[in-house]
């Protein structure tokens, strides 16, 4: 389970539905053009907090025909709605997803009792393993390495995807967890998670990146560093761009320059406007003429 896994962009029809021929062509060109090793299905960037639980399912399924084995994959089926974590992880083992995965609970402020009350439960009943997804800055539920240590050891839980810019406990992590798996999530620091030796990255930038990514980890594991820095340097540049202009419309409008439509994002997030698809050529051409050059 090692390697890139874009966490996927969703794609919707004008009416908001999930589109599953543009799915389908979003999952092809993460496998020919990025290269990816895998997909995280249904998480932050693919909107899940926007969706409902029938929309989430035919995402999960058309990704999984599509990729039919060629890639890993794994489900996001986090929630603060048990109900909907056990239909939704029953449904993506039917699918064939390798794992699943699920976020902190959010909004209420849950303690870490409760948080880990959370784990064991999804962790007990899913017949696929868990990894669990800590991402702070959007939850606001900061995990120490106590509450770590307590929800890892859990048979079933493989690892985690850390989107947190705390280095210092992320090598502790490393070391506390040497077989567990560890996932970094910001990839504006892919290169600093690389060094500590995580087992690979998830993120939504590899969506159109995805290959500078791989051989950032590639330059890192040959101790390329020089090069590695290079290359973080330009993904960071694409990711200033995009985040100038609002992320997941500004990627959308990137990869329907490839020709993969992606329609826009579902509201309450803005409808594409002129400004997200002035910055896509921008970040476009820059991509364009970095592959070219190689
Ligand atoms: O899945 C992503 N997090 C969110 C991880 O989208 C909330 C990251 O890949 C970021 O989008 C990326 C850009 O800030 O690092």
């Amino acid at each position: 389970m090692d390697g890139i896994y874009s966490a996927l962009l969703g794609v919707f029809d004008e009416t908001g539905k999930p589109n599953e021929i543009g799915i389908q062509n979003l999952v092809e060109h993460n496998i020919t053009h990025c290269g990816v090793d895998g997909l995280y299905v249904c998480g932050s960037t693919g909107e899940n907090f926007l969706l409902p639980t029938s929309y989430k399912k035919e995402i999960l399924k058309a990704v999984a025909t599509q990729a039919s084995g060629r890639i890993k994959l794994i489900a996001h089926v986090g929630s603060n709605v048990y109900e909907e974590i056990e239909e939704l992880s029953d449904f993506a083992l039917e699918c064939g997803y390798d794992a699943i995965s699920a976020v902190t609970p959010y909004y209420y402020k849950f303690n870490s009792t409760e948080i880990k009350a959370y784990y064991k439960h999804i962790a007990d009943y899913s017949k696929l393993p868990l990894i669990i997804y800590n991402i702070p800055l959007l939850t606001s539920v900061v995990l120490s390495r106590d509450d770590f240590k307590e929800i890892l050891n859990h048979p079933n839980i493989i690892g985690v995807k850390y989107t947190s810019s705390d280095f210092y406990l992320l090598e502790r992590l490393r070391n506390d967890f040497p077989n567990k798996y560890i996932y970094s999530g910001f990839d504006e620091t892919l290169l600093c998670a690389c060094v500590l030796k995580t087992n690979g990255a998830i993120g939504s930038t590899y969506n159109i990146i995805g290959h500078w990514a791989k051989a950032l980890r590639e330059c890192v594991d040959l101790n390329k560093i020089e090069q590695a820095r290079e290359i973080q340097k330009n993904m960071n540049t694409v990711i200033d761009m995009l985040c100038e202009s609002g992320l997941y419309a500004t990627m959308k409008e990137v990869i329907s320059l490839y020709g993969v439509s992606c329609g826009e994002c579902r509201a309450p997030m803005s409808p594409t406007n002129l400004t997200h698809k002035d910055m896509a050529k921008k970040i476009y051409m820059f991509i364009e003429n970095i592959d070219k050059s190689i």
